[in-house]
């Protein structure tokens, strides 16, 4: 049976995921970073983008929190992640967008806002697009070097569930939303 039939609660989170030609040109970045500032890379199939991390949902909710985002009406859009950065405080360096989409500024807020009229509960932060590529980095201040920019265009964003086993952490999708062309 599928542990999603039998845990009280799931970890979940909102995301966009890469389809192949995307995630193979976001990890094409980590062995040049990797040299650079060591640390682990992320199995390039669990690429992704967080749009909203929810943590702990009951198990019984996963009915209404995929009706709530449901009825986000979002539109597709394309973003360019164009620069490599590092995060001092959790050590990831990551993939980020240099301009942001206005309709991905527009998606989290929306989804934001239908969560909350769910009750749904979720720390408010600050919405900052990047890509994890690396963890357990050490890195300081200094620029890190250019990246080929990659195109990823964004028709649907996903449920994602985060297991944890001996391996570390995995993803599964749960659900997939489509935004309007
Ligand atoms: P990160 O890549 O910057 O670590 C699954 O854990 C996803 O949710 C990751 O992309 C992670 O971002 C993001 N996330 C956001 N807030 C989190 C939190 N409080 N705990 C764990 N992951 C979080």
């Amino acid at each position: 049976m599928k542990q999603i039939d039998t845990k009280p609660s799931l970890r979940l989170f909102f995301a966009l995921w890469p389809k192949e030609a995307t995630r193979t040109a976001l990890a094409s970045w980590q062995p040049r970073l990797r040299e650079q500032c060591r640390g682990k890379e992320m199995h390039a199939d669990t690429l992704h983008s967080t749009l909203v991390f929810l943590g702990e949902v009951d198990a019984h909710r996963l009915e209404a929190l995929q009706l709530a985002a449901q009825e986000v009406m979002g539109s597709a859009f394309e973003i360019e992640f164009d620069v490599a950065r590092y995060w001092g405080h959790n050590h990831i360096v990551y993939a980020a967008p240099q301009t942001v989409p206005i309709e991905l500024t527009e998606l989290v807020r929306t989804l934001e806002q239908h969560l909350h009229k769910h009750h749904f509960h979720f720390e408010p932060r600050e919405f900052k697009p990047h890509v994890t590529l690396l963890r357990h980095t050490q890195w300081s201040d200094a620029p890190l070097p250019q990246m080929n920019t990659v195109r990823w265009p964004v028709r649907e964003f996903v449920l994602v569930q985060s297991l944890s086993d001996e391996q570390g952490a995995r993803y599964e999708v749960l659900a997939r939303f489509g935004l309007r062309d």
